[in-house]
């Protein structure tokens, strides 16, 4: 590990370059084996859009969404189970989030091209006191930092590989959105892009 020290943008704490490139590429390998088990797909919306954002996940849960809603489910669509969280993720949460339960829930997020997701609020977790913590890989990421409730102003900034982020307290249901990524700007992503993981407190 290494990077510089913490900064705070709207209640969230981001860690700029906490993971050297040796993490990341391990990290990498990580996610391959995680696709390996659960390939990415493009889970459509209630309204049946697909998302643009390709998803997988690791743990006891993943987050998914279906014509019915999102949800978090102990299993892929096949019935086969999500693979397990990567030890040095569970490490890297027990290092910067002592106080909070261990993750149950790890998101793959697969962004190439245009990908993109919208403002939003993370809030299908049973406990919402529990923190979130996200790390970047590959590609630059444009991330939007807005409030607790709807509209006003927001902030953005560049996400890079090695980047991570913690949501806690307060800054727990603002809102947030990727709105572009930078193709082209790393080539850590095998196929290119940009992978975002995030641990959650999913299950109750
Ligand atoms: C701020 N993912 O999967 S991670 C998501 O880069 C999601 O893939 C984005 O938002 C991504 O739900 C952003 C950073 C992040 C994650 C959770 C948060 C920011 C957050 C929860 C509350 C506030
Ligand atoms: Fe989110």
């Amino acid at each position: 590990m290494s990077g510089a020290d913490p900064l705070t943008v709207r209640g969230a704490t981001v860690w700029p370059g906490c993971l050297d490139a040796a993490s990341q590429a391990a990290l990498m390998r990580d996610v391959q084996a995680i696709w390996a088990a659960a390939p990415p797909r493009h889970p459509v919306t209630r309204w049946g859009r697909p998302l643009s954002v390709g998803m997988s996940a690791a743990g006891a849960l993943g987050w998914t969404s279906d014509r019915r809603g999102y949800r978090y489910a102990p299993a892929q669509d096949d019935g086969r189970p999500w693979p397990p969280i990567p030890p040095a993720l569970l490490a890297l949460w027990a290092r910067l989030l002592p106080q909070a339960r261990p993750p149950d829930s790890c998101l793959v997020n697969l962004y190439r091209g245009a990908a993109r997701m919208g403002l939003h609020q993370d809030r299908d977790e049973a406990d919402l006191t529990q923190p979130v913590l996200s790390v970047s890989l590959g590609d630059e990421a444009l991330f939007r930092l807005g409030g607790v409730a709807r509209g006003g102003r927001t902030e953005s900034l560049w996400l890079r590989s090695g980047d991570v982020l913690a949501l806690s307290g307060d800054a727990r249901l603002i809102h947030h959105g990727i709105d572009r990524i930078r193709p082209g700007s790393s080539d850590l992503v095998p196929g290119g892009g940009r992978v975002n993981l995030t641990l959650r407190v999913a299950g109750a």
